[in-house]
C-alpha cells in the first residue's frame, strides 16, 4: 500500500497538463469512482488495525495533493491562454453592439425643418454669443425691457450675452441679404431661469420669417395651418390669440386643437381643448428698417417655437429636464 501511495505521489508531482482534456483524464485516472486513489481507499478496509492510523493519514494526504494539483492546473487553464492573457471563449455569442439613437430634439427639429423646406424655407445659423444689437436693439427691445436684465439673460460682458432667441440670426440674414427671404433659424438659446420640469436655462427654438412685397397676415395664417396639419395630423385646427412681442406687430400666439383628447378636454390642454405651440406676427417695420430693409416696400411675417415644447406634446414627455440628462433609458426610446 505504502509503495503504491508513493508511486502515485511521484506521478502527481511530475504531471504537467498541456490541455484541459489531459487534465480531465488525469483527474478521472486518480479520483473518479474507479480511479487509482479511490481504489486505494477501497483497499484501506483490508489494512491491519495497527497500521490503519498511519496509512489513513497518508491516503488522505495523497487525495489532497491530487485535488490541489488538479485545482491549480484547472485555474491556469480557466484564467489564461498560453501567452498569459485572459482566455477568450470564442464559442460564446458576441456582445451586442448597441447602436445609438437620435435625440428627440434632433428628430423633432428635423421634422420641422423638413415641413418648412417643402414650402421654400432655407436654413440659417449664427453665433450663440451675441452682441446687444443683434439680440435686443435691432429687434426693437426697449432699453428697460426685462429681458435686458441680468435676472433674465446670461450676460458675458456689457456688450455680449448668450442669445435669448434665434431672432438674432434673422437680423444678421436681413443685414446681409435682399428680399425675398424665407429663412428658418433653428438653434440653442439661453435664459437665466431656474431648472425645473417646466423651465430650463437653455432650450431649442426654430424661428422663421418670410420677407417680401405684399406679405400678409393671411400668408402667415395659412403657412402655420400647413405646418400644424403636417406635424400634428390633417384634422388639426389652429386658433390665433392676440399677444405682444417687441419685434412683431400685430403679434399672436397660436394654439392647436388638442391632439391627445381631440378637443374634448384633458390634463394636457387643461380641459380647454387647445394647446399653445408657438408665437408669431408681422415683423415690426422698425425692425425691418433697423436691418436695412425698406419697410415702405417690404413686409414680413415671423414665428418662433420651442422645440422641447413640440417634442413634449408629440411624445407626451412631462419633464423638460429629461432632454438634457442623457439618461439612456429615456434616449433609447427614440429609435
Ligand atoms: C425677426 C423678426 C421677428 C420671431 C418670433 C415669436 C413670435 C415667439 C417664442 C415661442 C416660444 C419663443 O421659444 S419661445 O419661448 N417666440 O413667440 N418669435 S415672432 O420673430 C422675429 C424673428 C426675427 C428679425
Amino acid at each position: 500500500m505504502n509503495s503504491k501511495i508513493q508511486n502515485i505521489l511521484n506521478e502527481i508531482e511530475k504531471f504537467e497538463a498541456d490541455s484541459k482534456e489531459a487534465l480531465e483524464n488525469f483527474r478521472v485516472k486518480l479520483l473518479s469512482k474507479k480511479g487509482e486513489i479511490s481504489l486505494l481507499f477501497e483497499d484501506f478496509k483490508t489494512v491491519s488495525p495497527g497500521l490503519k492510523k498511519e496509512v489513513g493519514q497518508k491516503l488522505n494526504e495523497l487525495k489532497n495533493k491530487a485535488q490541489e494539483k488538479i485545482n491549480s492546473l484547472k485555474e491556469k487553464f480557466e484564467k489564461t491562454t498560453d501567452s498569459g492573457t485572459p482566455e477568450l471563449d470564442l464559442t460564446l455569442p458576441g456582445e451586442e453592439l448597441r447602436a445609438g439613437s437620435r435625440h428627440p430634439i434632433s428628430i423633432v427639429r428635423k421634422q420641422i425643418i423638413s415641413i418648412f423646406s417643402r414650402i421654400g424655407f432655407t436654413l440659417a445659423d449664427g453665433p450663440e454669443i451675441e452682441d446687444d444689437w443683434h439680440n435686443f436693439t435691432a429687434l426693437n427691445f426697449p432699453e428697460d425691457h426685462p429681458a435686458r436684465d441680468m435676472q433674465d439673460t446670461f450676460f458675458i460682458s456689457d456688450e455680449l450675452a448668450l442669445r435669448t432667441h434665434t431672432s438674432s440670426v434673422q437680423v444678421r440674414v436681413m443685414e446681409n441679404n435682399k428680399p425675398p427671404m424665407r429663412i428658418l433659424a433653428p438653434g440653442r438659446v439661453y435664459r437665466n431661469e431656474a431648472i425645473s420640469a417646466r423651465s430650463h436655462c437653455f432650450f431649442h427654438q426654430v424661428e422663421g420669417f418670410y420677407i417680401d412685397t405684399n406679405v400678409s397676415f393671411a400668408d402667415l395664417k395659412q403657412t402655420l395651418l400647413y405646418f400644424a396639419r403636417e406635424f400634428f395630423g390633417e384634422d388639426t385646427k389652429i386658433r390665433l390669440r392676440p399677444s405682444y412681442f417687441p419685434f412683431t406687430e400685430p403679434s399672436a400666439e397660436m394654439d392647436i386643437s388638442c391632439n391627445i383628447c381631440k378637443g374634448k378636454g384633458c390634463t394636457v390642454c387643461k380641459q380647454s381643448g387647445w394647446v399653445e405651440i408657438l408665437g408669431c406676427g408681422m415683423v415690426d417695420p422698425a425692425v425691418l428698417d433697423n436691418c436695412k430693409i425698406d419697410s415702405r416696400k417690404y413686409r414680413g411675417f415671423a414665428f418662433g417655437m420651442g422645440i422641447e415644447r413640440i417634442a413634449m406634446l408629440s411624445y407626451r414627455i412631462k419633464d423638460l429636464r429629461l432632454f438634457s440628462e442623457n439618461d439612456v433609458r429615456f434616449l433609447n426610446q427614440f429609435k
